[in-house]
C-alpha cells in the first residue's frame, strides 16, 4: 500500500534532499523511482536501507507513477511534467516554469493549502526565497493585514545547484592559497546563463538569475509575483533586492513591512510563535537571532530581530532565515505531497 513516487533530478542539490525528506515523511510510499540524466544512470542511492539504482529520465519513466517530484531545471519540467500528468501522475514541480500559470496552484502549505483543491495535475513549489518570507509574514497578514513589503536577501549558493556549491569551494580554497581575485576563473556565478561571471568567494553579488524588466532580476520578480499569487492579493506592494553571498546553505532576508492595522511588537512575536512552520528566535539581550548556519538541516523558518520602524507608524523590520534546500525546496514539496494525500487529491 502507498504511492509510487518519482524524483526527477535525484542527483541534484534539491533532489538529494527530497530523497532525505521522503525518509521522514508520513506519506505512504510503496516504491521510489529515482530519475536523472543519462550521465547518472546506473549510479545508486540508499533509501530506507534499500539500494536504489538511478534511471535515465525518458517519456516512459512515469508509467504507474502516482506522484512525481521535479527538480531538474525548467526545461526538463516543461518537457516532461505534461508527460507525467498524461501517465496519470500528479506533479509537484520545484522549478519556476509553471508557477505563474493560472491553472497551476502555487503552494506554501502553511499559507494556502486550500489552493491545491483546484489542481489539474501540476502543482508548483514556489521559489525558496519567497517560501520562507510567506511563512514569516502570513501570521502577521492574518492579524494586521499587509500593504507593503520591501525585502533584501542574502542567499546561499546551494540555491543555484550542486555545481555552484563546488564553485564556492574551489574559489575559496584558491583565494586562501594566494590566487588573486581576478584569477579565480568563475564559470557559474552570478547566473549560469549570463554572459559575465564573477567570483562568489569572499564577495557579495547583487544579481540572482538574469536581469529582466525595469532592471529587476528574475529572482526579484519571482519574489514579487509569487507573493501576490500565494497571498491572493495583487494589491500588496512588493519590492526585492536579491543578493548572493558566500554561504553554502541557508537563505537570510531583511524584510520591511507595512501592516494595514497597527501591530504591537509583543503581539507580533506571539503570532509568529503560534504560526505553523515558524520559530521565533528573538532576544537581543541574549544575542538570540536567526542564523544561516544554525538553520541548516531544519525544516522550520526562523524569525527574529523584530523591530518597529522608527518613522512609519505601521512599519516593522524582521530577519528571516531558512534552509533553502529544505523549507525552500525539498521539504515544501514533500509537505505539498502530504497535504494532497490528506485532502485525497493525489489522483487527478
Ligand atoms: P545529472 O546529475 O544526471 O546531471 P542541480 O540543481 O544540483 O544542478 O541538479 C540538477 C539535477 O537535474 C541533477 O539531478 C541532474 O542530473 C538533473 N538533470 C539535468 N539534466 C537532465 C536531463 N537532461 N534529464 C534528466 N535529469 C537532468
Ligand atoms: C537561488 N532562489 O537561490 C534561487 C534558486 O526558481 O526555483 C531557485 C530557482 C527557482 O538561486
Amino acid at each position: 500500500r502507498g504511492y509510487r513516487v518519482a524524483v526527477v533530478g535525484a542527483t541534484g542539490a534539491v533532489g538529494t534532499k527530497m530523497i532525505e525528506m521522503l525518509e521522514k515523511t508520513t506519506l505512504p510510499i510503496k516504491e521510489l523511482i529515482l530519475l536523472a540524466s543519462k550521465r547518472s544512470a546506473g549510479k545508486t542511492c540508499v533509501f530506507k536501507g534499500a539500494t536504489l539504482v538511478i534511471q535515465e529520465l525518458t517519456t516512459t519513466s512515469f508509467i504507474g507513477v502516482d506522484l512525481a517530484l521535479f527538480s531538474a531545471g525548467g526545461s526538463i519540467s516543461k518537457q516532461f511534467a505534461p508527460e507525467a500528468v498524461k501517465s496519470g501522475a500528479v506533479v509537484i514541480d520545484n522549478t519556476s516554469y509553471f508557477r505563474m500559470d493560472p491553472n497551476v496552484p502555487l503552494v506554501v502549505p502553511e499559507v494556502n493549502a486550500h489552493a491545491l483543491a483546484k489542481h489539474q495535475g501540476i502543482i508548483a513549489n514556489p521559489n525558496c526565497s519567497t517560501i520562507q518570507m510567506m511563512v514569516a509574514l502570513e501570521p502577521i497578514r492574518q492579524h494586521a493585514g499587509l500593504s507593503r513589503i520591501i525585502v533584501s536577501t542574502y542567499q546561499a549558493v546551494s540555491g543555484a545547484g550542486a555545481k555552484a556549491m563546488a564553485e564556492l569551494t574551489r574559489e575559496s580554497q584558491a583565494y586562501l592559497s594566494g590566487t588573486p581575485a581576478d584569477q579565480l576563473a568563475p564559470e557559474i556565478m552570478p547566473a549560469g546563463g549570463d554572459k559575465k561571471h564573477y567570483p562568489i568567494a569572499f564577495n557579495a553579488l547583487p544579481q540572482i538569475d538574469v536581469f529582466a524588466e525595469d532592471d529587476y532580476t528574475y529572482e526579484e520578480w519571482k519574489m514579487i509575483n509569487e507573493t501576490k499569487k500565494i497571498m491572493e492579493d495583487s494589491a500588496i506592494q512588493v519590492a526585492a533586492t536579491c543578493v548572493r553571498i558566500p554561504v553554502f546553505s541557508g537563505h537570510s532576508e531583511s524584510i520591511y513591512i507595512e501592516t494595514k492595522q497597527p501591530a504591537e511588537l509583543t503581539a507580533v512575536k506571539e503570532w509568529i510563535k503560534a504560526a505553523p512552520g515558524a520559530v521565533l528566535q528573538d532576544d537581543p539581550s541574549q544575542q538570540i537571532y536567526p542564523q544561516a548556519l544554525t538553520s541548516v538541516g531544519k525544516t522550520e523558518t526562523f524569525v527574529g530581530r523584530i523591530r518597529k520602524d522608527l518613522d512609519v507608524a505601521n512599519g516593522l523590520h524582521l530577519w528571516v532565515v531558512a534552509d533553502n534546500l529544505l523549507k525552500g525546496a525539498a521539504w515544501n514539496s514533500i509537505q505539498i505531497a502530504e497535504s494532497l494525500h490528506e485532502q485525497s487529491l493525489v489522483r487527478v
